[in-house]
């Protein structure tokens, strides 16, 4: 896990970004949407920005209005948005999410996007080279097998470059079989030197075990530092040497869309700060805690000065 110092940025994220349209009420009357922004990666490239990371984002746009949306975004939160290409022939992907009692539901409208028909040769490389970090996720590899081929190709440039590579499974069966999402994931976890799946993911690819033993399966693997988010139990935090319960916190949470991502893009930009490991959890359960206080994945993703007022007002204790 070396530290670049020679870079430019300190994370690329590479996958699909999607337009979101989020159930607001349930009434008698036609349901309510709000329109925000999706999509794992670049939920983790803007709460990574929010912390203060120096951040990048690849992927292909639809030439449409939801893609210039995106690049606003991207733009407002300073993200560097060079290597995105845009495609007159293809769309920017959508979903809904709907609420019940269960939680949130996702439904996809992605099928032959602009970022699905991604392959390896569209890779920024360059960039990936100037960065201290790649992050990539099961989405990005779910969506196409172009986008997989692509998802491999940029984490072998992170590694002939010495640059470190973060892996979200976030594994979501609507968009590939389970003995694929398992074979392609488990296959990405030993090529990563951070590994953050939520125990759901874990219990996917490894079965139902206790946290402690999914930890040792992933370690086992080749990823030196896994993080196995627990939900608002927080995340368990595991190298070969070491693992700690770090506890999340407790909020009123209206919708998790987004959470286990503010999570990567807060903990990878404290790592990078040089914030050790546990310490690094405690703020990523802080940021992805407050992410949960309002409706979409973006929204309300904090900045940083509100996770250090959130973490004062806490004390050492989560609660
Ligand atoms: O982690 C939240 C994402 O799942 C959501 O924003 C939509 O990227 C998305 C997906 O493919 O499910």
């Amino acid at each position: 896990m070396n530290q670049r110092q020679d870079a430019t940025l300190d994370v690329i994220a590479i996958g699909e970004p999607l337009l979101e349209f989020n159930q607001r009420e349930r009434r008698d009357g036609p349901t309510l949407y709000s329109s925000g922004f999706g999509g794992d990666t670049s939920n983790f490239a803007v709460a990574a920005a929010r912390q203060g990371a120096r951040v990048g984002y690849f992927t292909r746009l639809g030439a449409d209005t939801f893609g210039d949306r995106f690049i606003d975004l991207w733009q407002r939160e300073g993200i560097d948005v060079s290597s995105v290409a845009r495609d007159p022939e293809a769309a920017t992907g959508i979903y809904f999410i709907s609420h019940d009692e269960a939680g949130h539901h996702f439904t996809y409208f992605r099928a032959g996007s602009a970022a699905s028909r991604m392959g390896p040769g569209d890779v920024p490389l360059d960039i990936i080279a100037r960065s201290r970090v790649l992050h990539v996720s099961g989405i990005s590899q779910a969506i196409s097998a172009g986008a997989c081929d692509a998802v491999f190709a940029a984490i072998e440039a992170a590694r002939a470059a010495g640059t470190m590579v973060s892996f979200d499974p976030n594994i979501r069966l609507k968009l590939w079989p389970a003995a694929r999402a398992r074979a392609i994931v488990l296959e990405t976890v030993s090529l990563a030197d951070y590994c953050l799946p939520s125990l759901e993911d874990a219990t996917t690819l490894l079965g139902e075990r206790p946290p402690e033993a999914l930890v040792d399966a992933l370690l086992a693997r080749g990823a030196p530092c896994v993080g196995l988010k627990l939900g608002p139990e927080g995340v368990l935090v595991a190298t070969p040497e070491a693992r700690t319960a770090v506890p999340g916190f407790v909020v009123d949470a209206v919708d998790a869309t987004g959470a286990g991502d503010t999570f990567d893009g807060a903990f990878i930009t404290e790592v990078l700060r040089g914030t050790p490991l546990v310490d690094a959890a405690r703020y990523a359960n802080a940021a992805a805690a407050l992410s949960t206080r309002g409706y979409g994945a973006v929204d309300p993703m904090p900045m940083r000065a509100e996770v250090e007022r959130f973490l004062a007002a806490t004390g050492d204790g989560a609660g």
